[in-house]
């Protein structure tokens, strides 16, 4: 559906673009920094770990300059549980806490909103080695946490993201840095993650009278394959284990019933501990924030279909008798074989209003890509731009449609180092002189998308042109 009459993107729409900590801040083990699950995890060889990465630690204060001279609204970060609390319990760590005071007051001194994940895949190692998720304890050590969070930054942070992405924690444990556990166990790990996000919750609202609090779920709407109806329960049944079992109990304090029956079926149900009924059901999230990449197609699947590959984020394999993920034929591909789908952006607002009626931050979106540098410091990412720009107006369309989106925060702020596929996967809108071993002069660049999405911020999203000649003309491509 169009619009002849097409609304603009509301008044003080909150433009932005994010990061994680182990992805951006290196300092692995300096100034009492504990080891987390991505310092431990085995990298395959000659790609980047996550030792320097685009060292943020050193240079946040130039980096969020630069944020601030594209005109960012707010910048998505996470805190490293590692650099408040080393052991993931006991001891504060003063230096972790000082650390990202300077982060959220450097935002603040150019007008930046911070918007804080507490916890984005970086589990302290220590905790893992005790049982990790698995561990009731682990709950109550997150909820320990996040309270120093809260008490320390509460007075100048409004939004808090809970947990970035749990369902693929879940979903893909092993590439995201947990190794391989049983289903039945992986389904209890997240019943207690789901368990401490309520916590947090409760958590939130009782110490910051203006904080604002939401879960970070990776949403992918799930196609059936053709429109034959076994297709259409393949696809609804893999949407529920994929995306409504997480944010039904974030909203709803319960479990989407399809999804928990599916775990029944498997004989992977998780168990609940006396109390966790009450706290699911009296917390409640503020907004919904999610990340949005593409889509899934799937068909029905035989009982003995042998299933290929582990898939990722963004790639669907399939369950035996239950889904068999597809390539969609109508949907062109990033170099990194991910689908490009931003009409599906369109649907996954709708549908995420639609369920469940919050407020929605988008807390990622983009493109992995070789970027180059060339012989004169520029960085023309035309495909990015052409990225953005079409998921953008389709985000126009469903606010159009009536979904209430407040913020868009695109993966990623700058060049990092990617969750499993190293650093030349790059989704900045500053390129980091680096290569995947080498660190060279981790000198920042501004690409293309960079004055791009300046300007789009500056119009607030009403051009949304690729002016690649204007911009490219003695501005594009500096280095700071
Ligand atoms: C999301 C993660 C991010 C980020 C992004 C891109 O799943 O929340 O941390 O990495 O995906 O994925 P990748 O780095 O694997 O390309």
């Amino acid at each position: 559906m169009k619009y002849t009459n097409l609304k603009g993107f509301p008044e003080n729409f909150l433009w932005g673009a994010g990061t994680s900590a182990f992805q951006c801040e290196g300092a692995a083990l300096e100034d009492g920094k504990g080891k987390s699950i991505q310092d431990i995890k085995t990298i395959q060889q000659g790609m980047a770990d996550y030792c320097v990465a685009c060292d943020f630690y050193h240079r946040y204060k130039e980096d969020i300059a630069l944020l601030a001279e594209m005109g960012l609204k707010v910048f998505r970060f996470s805190i490293a549980w590692t650099r408040i609390l080393p052991e993931g319990v006991g001891e504060v760590n003063r230096k972790g806490i000082a650390f990202y005071n300077e982060v959220i007051d450097t935002c603040l001194k150019y007008g930046i909103e911070p918007m804080v994940t507490m916890y984005h895949f970086d589990l302290p190692a220590a905790l893992d080695a005790a049982g990790g998720w698995l561990n009731p304890a682990t709950i109550d050590a997150f909820e320990e946490y996040v309270r120093i969070l809260f008490e320390n930054y509460g007075d100048r942070v409004k939004y808090w993201l809970t947990i970035n992405e749990q369902n693929m924690m879940i979903l893909h444990r092993a590439i995201l840095g947990s190794g391989e556990v049983s289903k039945k166990d992986t389904m209890q790990e997240n019943h207690h993650m789901m368990v401490a996000q309520a916590k947090a919750m409760i958590l939130c609202h009782k110490i910051c009278p203006n904080g604002k609090i939401g879960p970070a779920p990776n949403v992918s709407i799930v196609y059936p394959f053709s429109c034959k109806p076994e297709d259409v329960l393949a696809a609804n049944i893999y949407s529920a284990i994929r995306n409504w079992l997480y944010l039904d109990v974030a909203v709803f304090g319960e479990y989407n019933a399809l999804a928990w029956n599916y775990m029944r079926e498997k004989d992977i149900l998780p168990v609940y501990a006396e109390g966790d009924e009450e706290i699911l059901r009296a917390a409640h999230p503020d907004f919904i924030a999610f990340n949005y990449y593409n889509t899934q197609t799937v068909t029905a699947c035989r009982e003995d279909q042998s299933i290929e590959g582990k898939g990722d984020q963004q790639t669907t394999t399939g369950e035996a008798g239950i889904y068999l993920g597809l390539k969609n034929p109508h949907l062109p591909r990033t170099s990194f074989g991910w689908l490009i789908d931003p009409v599906g952006f369109r649907n996954a607002l709708n549908e995420v209003y639609g369920r469940y009626h919050l407020p929605i931050v988008i807390t990622e979106n983009g493109i992995g890509e070789y970027d180059s540098l060339t012989e004169d410091g520029r960085i023309h990412d035309s495909y990015r731009i052409d990225f953005l720009r079409k998921h953008i107006e389709q985000m126009r369309l469903a606010i159009n449609d009536g979904a209430d989106v407040f913020g868009y925060c695109p993966w990623s702020a700058m060049d990092l180092v990617s969750s499993h596929q190293g650093f030349s996967k790059r989704y900045g809108f500053i390129y980091v002189n680096r290569t995947e071993t080498e660190m060279l002069d981790l000198k920042r660049y501004k690409k293309d998308s960079f004055y791009w999405y300046q300007r789009v911020i500056s119009t607030n999203g009403e051009d949304l042109s690729d002016r690649q000649e204007d911009e490219s003309n003695g501005i594009s491509g500096k280095t700071i």
